[in-house]
């Protein structure tokens, strides 16, 4: 069944921390051996043991289309031929550039980097050096990466390892960095009328995915576009996973409240290492060489990754009809768990987006999610993967849908949630759209 995966996890461990080159893979929320990946293509991923399952972690968002998309692939192969990086400028980022802001319209002018992780930092040391403040406003259990200073009540594996804090972080690296709760709106307030000049920039996931999926309640965005304007705060929107998932333009499009900075991640690359942020011109002109704020990369814009992001983008804005079956789908899913669990697990699900927490209560923050039964999500993980369905290896994960899933995948999968919850008659729900 996972013979050598177990095997390659031993010999992993003697050279990778943890086995793993990003802790979520380790699987240890879960208490199983993490699968070690042979190939995948379109829904479907397989082990190196043979074990063929249908994939609803889509390698944590960038897998919108499906694995291995053929037009993508196509365009990748015939990039390799040309080389795969220069050290210069190409078209390509010019014409990724322009995709990005005819899709998303608040990133006039943007910088490609290589991960969400980069540009979110890089997009919190524009804000600073726009504003010429020092502080910023994060929210519990919301994860923007692994930069030092955001690394405070982080969500995604840090919130798995209830340390949500790491070690290594210098105190002096996180004393600008002030916590919120998601869908507070009074603790945003307080932060405000506590230092009314001192704050950059608000930074939220506008649908928080790393706590697992949890909406913001109506008007909460817009509370957070308001309150930045007020005190001249920049409002950042972390789209790194929403982008280009919740619709054409990401969660801003969505929700229609525009941020003044954008982050980007995974889908923009198409599943190859392309992060980016954006916004406004007059704020990103202060961006090197162009303005003060140094940020540079080596691999930055390279010619193979902007050419999955182009012509993954371009599937994504020539489809109209790609999110309503992306949400059709979702909803199936998240009403065969209702149906099934008779009421004690709450499931958060938006577009293609969705949670099941293992709690009576509805979960609409840090709090909520950390209330949740975990023990309980590792059964239903294990149950799953027994029977061929691959979903998120923590609870503090969000379970990602594509246009690669079929419907056959889709109703098997609901009946194999249905299974779970009828042999465990206990679980029942509260249900959020
Ligand atoms: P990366 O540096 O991992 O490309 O992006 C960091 C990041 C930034 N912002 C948001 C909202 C994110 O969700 C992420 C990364 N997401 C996690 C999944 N929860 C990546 C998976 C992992 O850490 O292996």
């Amino acid at each position: 069944m996972d013979a050598k995966s177990k095997a390659l996890f031993e010999t992993a461990k003697k050279y990778i921390p943890g086995g793993v080159n990003s802790p979520v893979r380790a699987f240890a929320p879960v208490g199983r051996t993490p699968r070690f990946i042979a190939s995948a293509h379109g829904d479907r991923i397989t082990d190196v043991d043979g074990n063929e399952m249908i994939d609803y972690v889509c390698s944590f968002g960038p897998g919108i289309l499906g694995h291995a998309h053929p037009a993508v692939v196509e365009k990748v192969q015939e990039a390799c031929r040309h080389g795969f990086t220069y050290g210069a400028p190409t078209e390509n980022e010019v014409i990724l550039a322009q995709l990005i802001a005819e899709m998303i319209p608040s990133m006039e002018v943007s910088r490609l980097v290589s991960s969400g992780t980069e540009a979110v930092m890089s997009a919190i040391r524009t804000a600073r050096g726009y504003t010429g403040r020092d502080k910023i406003v994060k929210f519990k259990g919301c994860y923007h990466g692994h930069s030092d200073g955001l690394l405070v009540k982080a969500g995604s594996a840090a919130l798995t390892a209830f340390v949500p804090d790491s070690a290594g972080v210098p105190a002096d690296s996180v004393k600008h960095t002030l916590l919120a709760v998601y869908n507070d709106r009074a603790s945003v307030e307080e932060l405000f009328q506590k230092d009314p000049d001192g704050i950059a920039a608000v930074i939220v996931e506008p649908v928080a995915a790393n706590m697992g999926v949890v909406l913001p309640e109506d008007g909460f965005m817009e509370f957070l576009r308001r309150i930045t304007r007020k005190y001249g705060t920049l409002l950042i929107f972390d789209e790194v996973i929403t982008g280009f998932r919740l619709s054409c333009g990401g969660a801003q499009e969505y929700f229609q409240v525009t941020p003044d900075l954008t982050t980007l991640g995974k889908i923009v690359g198409g599943g190859m290492p392309i992060g980016a942020y954006g916004g406004k011109r007059e704020i990103m002109e202060m961006v090197s060489p162009a303005g003060p704020v140094y940020q540079a990369g080596t691999l930055s814009g390279n010619p193979i990754a902007t050419t999955a992001g182009i012509a993954t983008l371009k599937l994504l804005k020539e489809d109209k009809d790609i999110y309503h079956r992306l949400s059709d789908k979702a909803e199936k899913i998240a009403s065969s768990i209702k149906e099934a669990a008779g009421g004690r697990v709450c499931v958060n699900q938006i577009g293609s987006l969705l949670s099941v927490f293992f709690t009576s209560e509805k979960v609409t923050d840090d709090k909520g999610a950390l209330s949740s039964d975990v023990l309980r999500y590792a059964d239903y993980f294990g149950y799953l993967l027994d029977h061929g369905i691959y979903t998120a290896p923590s609870q503090f994960e969000a379970m990602f849908v594509s246009d690669a899933h079929t419907q056959e995948d889709i109703a098997f999968t609901c009946e194999t949630i249905r299974n779970y919850f009828l042999k465990s008659p206990s679980a029942s729900i509260c249900y959020t759209e």
